[in-house]
């Protein structure tokens, strides 16, 4: 099980990286809808192998609010975060840059049934769940974690990374 779990992480980064790879050169004013929340306004961290945890981090999700509002990580860093939904509704670990967390709040607004779950930068986490998220952190400071169910990040379901270098 516990291969099986690498094996699908590894398998989403190699995903991700293929498909950055594949994404030719464009223009702010050239990029389509589709890829959005995929664009070079993005964190330059990315999804992280469990094998290469660094530091695990728990965190409780409540309603509506997240029991830290900020972690401090180092650049470079594997974290592998355990995330315990302890509220009554389903809740989200998100983690963006501040202009992909706005663009992803916006696609839910107008697609609320929407799941972010298969996202590699996300995990649904429903009532007295636990799931985790294994992210490799950049050199960029601007990465924030959220939950981006409509109205959630709004009451306060934020919080921010502070990348040390
Ligand atoms: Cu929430």
């Amino acid at each position: 099980m516990i291969l099986l779990r690498i094996a699908a992480v590894a398998a989403l980064a190699a995903m991700s990286t293929a498909s950055a790879q594949a994404k030719p050169a464009v223009s702010p004013h050239q990029q389509g809808t589709e890829d959005a929340a995929h664009n070079d306004s993005g964190t330059d961290g990315m999804p992280g192998k469990t094998a290469d945890t660094d530091r695990t981090v728990r965190i409780e999700a409540r309603d509506l609010a997240f029991n830290v509002k900020r972690v401090q990580v180092r650049a470079g860093e594997t974290v592998r975060f355990v995330i315990t939904n302890t509220g009554k509704l389903p809740h989200e670990f998100v983690i963006a840059s501040h202009a992909e967390h706005v663009e992803h709040r916006a696609m839910m607004q107008k697609m609320p049934n929407m799941q972010m779950g298969s996202e590699p930068n996300a995990v649904t986490v429903d009532p007295g769940q636990t799931k985790d998220l294994v992210w490799k952190f950049g050199r960029e400071a601007d990465v924030e974690f959220a939950c981006d169910i409509p109205g959630h990040s709004e009451a306060g379901m934020t919080g921010a990374f502070k990348v040390m270098r």
